[in-house]
């Protein structure tokens, strides 16, 4: 997990050309644990242009010999997984099982789909008397959160590179090691150089001197929805293609008749992965007012298995632990009940916020309206199918979402009529290759699976 001084660009590690660094904090201690550079829009300006010298030789290799390269990248991430677990839980503060199982483990998992899609999907296909190619958009952009650091990494870069696109990273300043650990992977992959290019930074300056890149054709973008709408406009005067993965406010959503132990033990446990820093977590529990006291007595059964420290790791930062205390506090003063958890810091060290459930939460307020990104979960009543649905859409956000029912086909009824990107029916289990994105606020464009490829891609149609 040794730091690297530079940026690979190119295909070789060179000095960062300006002086600055930036610590990198492991949230769980408060200790500085390396410096990584802080790059300059000059660091963007060289990555850009060897992306673009390594675009026309990229875009030209064969799909198969694209594959076989992903295929290695993939391999080089299992074979790391360990120093990758290590590293997530260093610079993130995931505990150990949950940074081997889903922060090292997943991303072998999207990279091996691509390595796979890149040799199957259909880049050339005829319709009636026109041959329609699919091409690589260009020189994309990827600035990335720490939430998951590389699995939002790779979620954008192998569908990317899968397309015949050239790629410039700017991760997350609070989790920049494990892109560097990538880095190092795609280099011992033998991409060729230039394919892929890293710039560590802070997003106000080298962020955004990437997405306002004259040099990038494509933005793909996964954070906040207030960065979110900024790349956003940016692309928008440029006429450059951008892809958005932002915020969410899901809805957990138990119907009458459901397995409500199930529902909600599986529904906390989905908010408290991770502290709750996940874009899909549902983290609104609708039940059925007939049921809801039940509801709410197992949800503070089914956190206190989250200990903090123990299972539960620390939030990202400092700046995170004040904002999701801040919430808890405005859920506290809006008149919700505190079932379990509160804004109390339940270790004197470390990022950490107590496991946190609230009754009796009422559709307008904040916490039943604005991401949190903590281990807080808001319990909400309905009365009927009707107003559950009004309520499961009455946010701004549209990202993921879950149904619970007697009968899968109910549930599965009632989810497509929720305006929301993903919906898990009966606790369906995670697909690596169906598309995830987002209705409303929570995006545009989709990740994941041959529709995360087709982002990078644009056709063109030959008549004869
Ligand atoms: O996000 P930022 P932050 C949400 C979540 C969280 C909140 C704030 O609600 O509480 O966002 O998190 C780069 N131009 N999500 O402050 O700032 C930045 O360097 C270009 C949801 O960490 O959006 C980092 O690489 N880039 C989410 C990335 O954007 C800029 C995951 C995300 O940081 C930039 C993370 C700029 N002006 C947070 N400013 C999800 N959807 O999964 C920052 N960046």
């Amino acid at each position: 997990m040794q730091a690297q001084s530079g940026m690979y660009i190119g295909g070789a590690w060179r000095p960062a050309l300006g002086e600055d660094t930036l610590p990198v904090v492991n949230p769980a201690d408060e200790q500085i644990i390396g410096h990584v550079p802080a790059g300059t829009a000059a660091d963007v300006d060289a990555a850009v242009a060897a992306a673009r010298e390594a675009f026309p030789g990229w875009a030209a290799t064969p799909p198969a010999e694209r594959a076989a390269l992903l295929g290695a990248l993939r391999d080089g991430l299992a074979a790391r997984k360990d120093e990758i677990a290590a590293t997530v839980t260093a610079e993130l503060g995931a505990p150990p099982a949950m940074a081997e199982a889903v922060h090292a483990g997943l991303p072998v998992v999207v990279a091996g789909s691509y390595a796979e899609l890149a040799a199957t999907y259909p880049f050339e296909e005829r319709i009636g008397n026109s041959t329609v190619y699919a091409e690589p958009v260009g020189v994309v952009g990827a600035i990335t959160p720490w939430n998951y650091p590389l699995h939002q990494i790779v979620a954008k870069v192998a569908p990317a590179l899968a397309a015949g696109c050239t790629v410039v990273l700017k991760p997350a300043e609070d989790t920049p090691l494990t892109a560097q650990l990538f880095a190092r992977v795609v280099h011992e992959a033998g991409l060729p150089g230039g394919v892929f290019n890293l710039v560590t930074g802070l997003g106000p300056v080298a962020g955004q001197a990437l997405a306002g890149h004259e040099g990038v054709d494509l933005v793909s973008f996964t954070g906040s929805t207030a960065v979110g709408r900024q790349i956003g406009a940016v692309a928008g005067a440029a006429v450059k293609r951008v892809a958005l993965e932002l915020g969410g406010k899901s809805a957990n959503v138990i119907l009458p008749g459901a397995d409500l132990a199930r529902a909600v033990n599986v529904g906390v446990a989905n908010v408290m992965a991770n502290s709750g820093q996940t874009c899909s977590a549902w983290t609104r529990m609708l039940v059925h007012t007939q049921v809801y006291e039940e509801a709410v007595a197992l949800a503070a059964d089914a956190v206190a298995k989250y200990v903090p420290g123990e299972r539960m790791g620390p939030l990202v930062n400092a700046k995170q632990l004040e904002r999701v205390r801040g919430y808890i506090e405005k859920g506290v003063a809006e008149g919700a009940r505190l079932v379990a958890g509160g804004p109390e810091a339940p270790l004197e060290k470390g990022y950490y916020v107590a496991p946190t459930v609230f009754a009796d939460v009422t559709p307008e307020m904040t916490v039943a309206q604005e991401e949190i990104f903590g281990p807080v979960i808001s319990i909400l009543r309905y009365e009927d199918e009707a107003d559950a649905l009004r309520i499961a859409n009455g946010t701004v956000y549209g990202l993921a979402g879950a149904v619970w029912a007697a009968e899968p086909e109910t549930a599965a009824a009632f989810a497509r009529r929720m305006e929301t990107g993903q919906v898990d029916i009966n606790g369906g289990r995670f697909n690596p290759l169906a598309p995830f994105g987002g209705y409303k606020q929570s995006g545009v464009g989709r990740e994941l699976g041959a529709h995360g490829l087709a982002e990078y891609l644009q056709t063109k149609s030959l008549q004869f």
